[in-house]
Formats: C-alpha cells, sequence, structure tokens
C-alpha cells in the first residue's frame, strides 16, 4: 500500500509561481523500472567493487573485465523501459518556462520517456569512446573479436561514462551549476547525493535561494538541510505533483 503522499501549502504555492525549475536525478529515479542502485541494499556497489569496475586505472588493468560489465548492464537497461517517475519529469518539462534535468544517470531513461531539456553529467553508457584519444564513436562491430573493440587509432573502447576520478563533461556542468544558482524551485529526486560535484548541486541552489525539495525513499546527506523532504518513491510521488499543476490549470 503506497504511503499518502501530501505537499506542504509552501510547496504547492512554489509549484504554482516557479518558472525556473531544476531536478537532479539519481538512479532511485530508474529503480521502479528494474535497474539497480549504486548504494542501496542489493545495489551495484554491494556486489562489485568501484575501484576493480568504474575508474581508468580498473580499465588499463582489465579492460575485458570491464567492458563485459558495462555490457552486461547495457543489455538490462535496454530491456527496460522508462516508469512514471520518468514520465512526470518529462511533462514537468512542459509546464514550467524555464526548466533543467540534471541526470547522474547513463540510462537514457529519460530520454525515452521524452525529456529533451536535460543534461548528463555522467554520460551515457549506451555511447562508446575512445581510452587513448578520446575520440566518440558509434560505428563499432558489437560482434568484433576483439574485446573490448578497437578504436581506428588502435585504442581501446570504453563506455562513454564518467568514472571515479574523472572529470565531468565541462558544458554539462557549467550548465547545471548555472541553472541551480537561478532556480526558485529545485528537486533532487532518488539519489544518496554522496557522489560529488552534483551533490553540491542542491546546496549551490538553496544557498541562492531556491525552495529545495528532495524526493527519496530514505534520508540522505542532504535531508536535513532541505525545505521539503517528500519521502516515498519517485514514481509514486512525482505523479502526484504534476497531477496538482494539471488541477491547477498548469499543462
Ligand atoms: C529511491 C527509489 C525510488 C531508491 N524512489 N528514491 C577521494 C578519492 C577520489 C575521488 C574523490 C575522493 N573524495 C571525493 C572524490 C570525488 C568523487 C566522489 O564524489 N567520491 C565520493 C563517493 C566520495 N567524485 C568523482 O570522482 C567525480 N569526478 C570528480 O570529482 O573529478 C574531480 C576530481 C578528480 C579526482 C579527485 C578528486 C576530484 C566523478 C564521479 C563519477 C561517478 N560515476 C558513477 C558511475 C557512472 C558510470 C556507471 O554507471 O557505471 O556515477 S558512480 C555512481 O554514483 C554513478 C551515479 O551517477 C553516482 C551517484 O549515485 P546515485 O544516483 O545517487 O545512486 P545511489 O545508489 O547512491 O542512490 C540511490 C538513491 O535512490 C538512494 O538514496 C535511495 O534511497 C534512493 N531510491 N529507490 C526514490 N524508487
Ligand atoms: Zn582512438
Amino acid at each position: 500500500m503506497p504511503n499518502r503522499i501530501s505537499l506542504s501549502p509552501t510547496l504547492e504555492e512554489k509549484l504554482l509561481s516557479a518558472k525556473k525549475v531544476v531536478i537532479l536525478s539519481g538512479a532511485g529515479v530508474s529503480a521502479e523500472s528494474g535497474i539497480s542502485t549504486f548504494r542501496d541494499k542489493g545495489g551495484l556497489w554491494e556486489k562489485f567493487k568501484p575501484e576493480d569496475l568504474a575508474t581508468p586505472a580498473a580499465f588499463q588493468r582489465n579492460p575485458k573485465l570491464v567492458w563485459e560489465w558495462y555490457a552486461y548492464r547495457r543489455k538490462k537497461i535496454q530491456s527496460v523501459k522508462p516508469n512514471p517517475a520518468h514520465v512526470a519529469i518529462a511533462r514537468m518539462e512542459k509546464i514550467f518556462p524555464e526548466f533543467l534535468l540534471v541526470t547522474q544517470n547513463v540510462d537514457n531513461l529519460h530520454q525515452k520517456a521524452g525529456s529533451k531539456k536535460l543534461v548528463e553529467l555522467h554520460g551515457n553508457i549506451n555511447r562508446n569512446k575512445c581510452f587513448s584519444c578520446e575520440k566518440i564513436s558509434s560505428n563499432f562491430k558489437p560482434d568484433s573479436k576483439t574485446v573490448p573493440p578497437l578504436c581506428p587509432c588502435g585504442g581501446y573502447l570504453r563506455p562513454d561514462v564518467v568514472w571515479f576520478g574523472e572529470l565531468l563533461p565541462e558544458n554539462a556542468l557549467e550548465l547545471a551549476q548555472r541553472a541551480s544558482l537561478e532556480a526558485e524551485l529545485f528537486f533532487s529526486v532518488g539519489t544518496s547525493a554522496l557522489v560529488y560535484p552534483a551533490a553540491s548541486l542542491p546546496f549551490l541552489a538553496k544557498e541562492a535561494g531556491a525552495f529545495v525539495v528532495e524526493i527519496n525513499t530514505g534520508e540522505t546527506e542532504i535531508s536535513p538541510a532541505v525545505d521539503e523532504l517528500l519521502l516515498g518513491k519517485a514514481g509514486e510521488t512525482l505523479p502526484v505533483i504534476v497531477e496538482f499543476l494539471k488541477r491547477n490549470g498548469k499543462k
């Protein structure tokens, strides 16, 4: 039985007046589609060590192991569908005049749900790039005998995601920071807010005057600092917000 979700009068007022809205999304948004999160019970980092799979040093030590782990995750991701949380976020983009979705997710489910105004902070698992020359590659043969497949320059291909110790895409981070500084309403949804610099965005928004709302199944590092904590599943809570907006003439 889902919890009854109630929005505070202040949040309702902000939802009706805000023009500049930012949503930061994390793995919890895709959990209801059947994609594992990282740090929950049963999450990826419980079964696998990030230092063996999600750092440049790990790839240099064992490129085949890392490539195959990502191939396994890609296959799972390609078999699932966006859930009501993704759909609600895509709706919100159409409702607010200035909107930005800042996602840490690499699974493409926001795009599949129709989100267009988004930046990917940690890349996208469906793209590859060369570990040596960094060129993005879209045309390698997946059945290539070489694992990982090779770039024309001779370097190994790797997934175009951001590993620990790597810089985030500069443009994406800049856009995310600028939008957070200007936001009137900021949502942090389904993220443990433990990984930086993404985790600094809610604080940036709050310090610049935004009303910060967290939607999560549990409390996180940022919970004590937010203006409103909506405890519950993203796929149940976000549709309640969209319904409220629609009931009040925002479509
Ligand atoms: C629900 C729900 C439902 C569940 N509804 N909610 C010491 C050494 C080296 C580096 C560092 C260091 N100290 C700090 C750093 C920096 C480091 C960092 O932050 N580390 C911390 C972990 C300590 N950051 C970096 O290295 C970044 N780069 C950088 O900073 O460059 C400059 C620099 C370089 C070198 C040194 C220092 C600075 C890069 C970070 C890259 C993160 N990459 C990953 C993997 C991506 C590719 C892949 O998918 O394999 O990104 S790690 C993983 O964590 C992934 C995620 O995007 C990211 C965040 O996780 P997320 O989304 O929050 O998921 P979870 O599982 O943590 O949380 C899920 C939440 O959902 C939970 O709260 C649940 O309760 C909730 N939930 N179901 C709503 N239905
Ligand atoms: Zn190359």
